[in-house]
C-alpha cells in the first residue's frame, strides 16, 4: 500500500474506486462529507486524499509557518499547459516569488482604478447584447454571456487585447479550448489504470497548442504595436518589461507565456461563474433583488445609462454582500490544497507527515455550524460588517489562503460588483424556465444551462 501508509487510520475512509469521481468530483466529495463528517479520507485506486472542512482544521491550515500551498493532482494536470505560471507554480520554484513580486503592483489599488474604464466598456457590450434580447423577448444564456464579459475584461484591462466575444454567436475558440483543457485536467484524475487515453491526450495537446497560439497573438499584438495596448503598467506590460527589485532581471520568455495563459484563464473563468451564481440567486430571491436594486437606484436613480465611477463601485456594499453570499454557497474555485512543511498534528488531533497534503473543500467549510443552522439558505445579511466582525476570517475562503491566495480578488470583485449593480438597475430578471440548479464542474463551478428573460425596468419599478 505505497500511497496509504501515511493516512491516519482512525478517520472515516471511503473507497470510491468502484464508481470513480465522475464528472462532478466536488459535489461527490460534498455528499461524502454530508454523510461522513467534515474530515474524511477518499481512496481511489489505492491513492488517498484527505478532505477537510472543519473550521478549526482550516484555521490551522492557514498557519503559514507550518503549511504551504500544495500543487495537487488536478493542478499537476493544469501544469501541462500553464507550467510554472503563478497559479500552478510550486512554492519553492524561483519563478513563483519573482513573478509574484513583479506582478503585485498590477493588483494594487491604484491599478484597479486604471482597469475601471475597460471594465465599464465591456459592461456596455453586455448591456447592448442584453437590451437586444430583452426587446426580442429572448432568454439570455447567463454563464455564456458572463464568460464573454469576463474574458473581454481581462483581455482589455490586463493585456490591451480585444477578444470581441460579443460579436460571436459561439464562445471564443480560446474559451472552448480552455474548457476542454480544464475538463481534461479534471477527468484525467478519474482514469482507471490500464485504459487507453491516446485520443483524449492528443485532443488535449491540440487544445493546449491552440491556447499557446492565442498567447503568442496577445504578445505579438503588444510587441508589434498593433494591439493599442495600455503600455508598460498593465499586466502584460509588467510581464514584458518590469525588472525584479532584487536582481534587476525581467521574466524570461517561457515564463511570460505561462503567465499570460494563467491570467487569461484564472482572470475570467471563476469570476464568470461567481456572477452567474449571483444572478441565479437574485432570480430566485425577490427580497435580495429588491435590496440590490434599491442600492443601485440610490446611486443612479432614473438615469437610463449611468456611468458608474470607480468610487461608486466601492459604495455598492449590499451588492458586494450578494456576491460574497453567492461565493459562500458555490465558491467557484471550490477546493485548494495545503501541505505540511514538517511532521505535525493538524488541529492538535490529525497526525501529518512532512509533505503530506490536505484538501480544503470550501463549499462545505461554508456550510459549517459557524454559519448558523440553515446554511443552505441564501442570505446576504451574513456579510454585513457586524456579522463579518463576529465571525472567524477562516470561515470564508473562496479565494484560498495566505501568500498563495488569489492575487486577482479585488479585480474580480470590482468587475463583478459594478456589473451586477448595473444589470439589476436596468433589468428585472425572470426565472422563466423555473430553473433547477445543476452545477457543472470543469475544475471550476458554473450553473449549467441557466437562462433568464429580462424586462427593462421602468422608473417606478
Ligand atoms: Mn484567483 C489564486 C479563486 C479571480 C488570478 N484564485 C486563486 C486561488 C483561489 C482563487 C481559490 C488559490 C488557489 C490555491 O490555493 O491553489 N480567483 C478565485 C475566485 C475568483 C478569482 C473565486 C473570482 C471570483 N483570480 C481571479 C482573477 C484573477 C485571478 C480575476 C486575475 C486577474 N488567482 C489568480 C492567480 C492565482 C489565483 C494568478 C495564483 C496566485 C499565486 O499563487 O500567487
Amino acid at each position: 500500500r505505497p500511497h496509504t501508509t501515511d493516512t491516519p487510520t482512525d478517520l472515516p475512509l471511503v473507497d470510491i474506486t468502484a464508481t470513480g469521481p465522475g464528472r462532478t468530483p466536488i459535489q461527490q466529495a460534498m455528499e461524502l462529507m454530508r454523510e461522513h463528517g467534515p474530515l474524511f479520507v477518499r481512496r481511489l485506486h489505492g491513492r488517498d486524499t484527505l478532505f477537510v472542512a472543519d473550521l478549526d482544521l482550516v484555521t490551522d491550515l492557514a498557519d503559514e509557518r507550518r503549511f504551504g500551498k500544495h500543487v495537487g493532482p488536478a493542478l499537476e494536470n493544469v501544469r501541462e499547459f500553464a507550467s510554472d505560471g503563478l497559479f500552478t507554480a510550486y512554492d519553492d520554484e524561483p519563478n513563483w516569488a519573482k513573478a509574484h513580486d513583479i506582478l503585485m503592483p498590477a493588483f494594487a489599488l491604484g491599478s484597479m482604478r486604471s482597469y475601471h474604464p475597460a471594465m465599464l466598456k465591456v459592461a456596455r457590450r453586455l448591456i447592448d447584447t442584453w437590451d437586444r434580447a430583452a426587446r426580442a423577448g429572448q432568454p439570455v444564456n447567463v454563464p455564456d454571456d458572463m464568460t464573454r464579459m469576463t474574458l473581454d475584461t481581462i483581455g482589455l484591462a490586463g493585456f490591451g487585447y480585444d477578444f470581441g466575444s460579443f460579436e460571436r454567436d459561439e464562445p471564443h475558440p480560446f474559451v472552448e479550448s480552455m474548457v476542454r483543457c480544464l475538463e481534461w485536467s479534471m477527468t484525467r484524475l478519474a482514469r482507471v489504470p490500464g485504459e487507453d487515453h491516446t485520443a483524449a491526450d492528443a485532443a488535449f495537446k491540440a487544445d493546449a497548442d491552440h491556447l499557446a497560439q492565442v498567447v503568442d497573438d496577445v504578445i505579438a499584438a503588444r510587441t508589434s504595436g498593433t494591439g493599442g495596448g495600455a503600455g508598460d503598467d498593465d499586466l502584460l506590460g509588467l510581464m514584458l518589461t518590469a525588472r525584479h527589485p532584487a536582481d534587476g532581471t525581467t521574466l524570461d520568455t517561457t515564463n511570460i507565456r505561462n503567465q499570460v495563459i494563467t491570467f487569461l484563464i484564472a482572470g475570467h473563468e471563476t469570476t464568470s461563474g461567481a456572477m452567474s451564481f449571483a444572478l441565479y440567486h437574485l432570480a430566485k430571491h425577490p427580497t435580495a433583488l429588491r435590496l440590490v436594486q434599491r442600492e443601485a437606484d440610490a446611486l443612479w436613480g432614473d438615469t437610463p445609462d449611468p456611468e458608474p465611477t470607480y468610487d461608486e463601485v466601492g459604495r455598492l456594499t449590499y451588492t458586494r454582500q450578494v456576491l460574497n453570499e453567492a461565493l459562500r454557497l458555490w465558491p467557484t474555485a471550490a477546493a485548494f490544497s495545503r501541505q505540511a512543511l514538517a511532521d505535525t498534528l493538524l488541529g492538535g488531533r490529525v497526525p501529518l507527515k512532512a509533505g503530506q497534503s490536505v484538501v480544503v473543500l470550501a463549499p462545505m467549510l461554508h456550510r459549517q455550524p459557524v454559519w448558523g443552522d440553515n446554511p443552505e439558505l441564501f442570505d446576504p445579511s451574513r456579510f454585513t460588517p457586524e456579522a463579518e466582525a463576529a465571525r472567524s476570517v477562516h470561515a470564508f475562503k473562496p479565494f484560498g489562503t495566505g501568500e498563495r491566495a488569489c492575487i486577482g480578488r479585488q479585480f474580480a470583485l470590482h468587475e463583478a460588483t459594478m456589473l451586477l449593480a448595473m444589470l439589476v438597475h436596468r433589468y428585472r430578471p425572470h426565472d422563466h424556465a423555473d430553473y433547477r440548479l445543476a452545477v457543472k464542474e470543469t475544475l471550476t463551478l458554473k450553473p449549467e444551462g441557466l437562462t433568464l428573460t429580462l424586462s427593462p425596468r421602468t422608473p417606478a419599478d
